[in-house]
């Protein structure tokens, strides 16, 4: 079975730019794009809860060629998945026989959307959507642990190689170049070796692509909103 045709939604900056970017990198702008406007609670709609139940984006909605469509969630799944259908693009390594390459490849999309994503998450709801029952020890605590524990090591493999996995380019760089965008957006990844990175990154025709709604978004929502999300936005 094939797909023929896939649909995002999205909503500017956030964890589903990872996947308009992969996208705008293996079809240009060949695939579907609905905006969810998340401050406008659009996510909790009956008709978007029956696509996701967890209110979020990115979701995938992938057209079968029997004509059916299935949805798609989790946008670490969605990269990890994307890239091994195009292997012509090689921006993941091949999924065949055990490889280095692929290894370190998985262990940092991973590692990407789900711990270091974890730190930034709690960051950004204790800074901007929690309201009142938002916790400056939290952010404390996750902005250290990411100071200490996370750039280092991401600033040890960009001063050997020019990407997160190597010299070239790969889907890895999608997750983590936007991390590094949400993180620089809390006052972290301050150094050159991140600007220098991400500079690397934005001279791509793809990324200019995928955050060309960049404008569209503010990281608190706007304040006549917020009360009414805080409850049960989850970030
Ligand atoms: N683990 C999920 C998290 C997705 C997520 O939480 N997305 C946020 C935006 S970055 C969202 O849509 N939040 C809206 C809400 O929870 O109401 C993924 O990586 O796809």
């Amino acid at each position: 079975m094939n797909f023929t045709r896939l649909k995002l939604y999205h909503f500017p900056c956030t964890r589903s730019a990872r996947v308009k970017w992969l996208l705008h990198e293996l079809l240009g702008d060949d695939f579907d794009l609905e905006v969810v406007p998340l401050y406008d609670g659009a996510q909790y709609s009956p008709d978007y809860l029956l696509k996701n139940p967890n209110h979020n984006v990115p979701a995938l909605e992938i057209t079968l060629e029997n004509g059916e469509s299935t949805i798609m969630l989790e946008s670490g799944a969605m990269v990890s998945l994307l890239a091994d259908l195009f292997p012509e693009k090689r921006l993941a390594p091949a999924p065949v026989a055990f490889s280095l390459a692929r290894m370190d490849y998985l262990q940092m999309l991973h590692f990407g959307t789900t711990w270091m994503d974890m730190m930034l998450w709690q960051i950004r709801i204790h800074t901007h959507l929690l309201g009142p029952d938002s916790d400056a020890r939290t952010i404390d605590r996750y902005k250290n642990k990411f100071v200490q524990e996370v750039e280092p090591q991401l600033s040890a493999r960009l001063e050997r190689t020019g990407f997160i996995c190597g010299d070239q380019f790969s889907a890895v760089d999608c997750v983590m170049g936007q991390n590094v965008l949400w993180a620089g957006a809390y006052g972290l990844c301050q150094d050159a070796i991140f600007s220098d990175y991400m500079g690397r990154l934005s001279q791509r025709a793809a990324f200019t692509s995928a955050f060309a709604d960049m404008g569209d978004f503010t990281l608190a929502p706007p304040a006549s909103k917020g009360a009414a999300l805080a409850s049960h936005f989850s970030g």
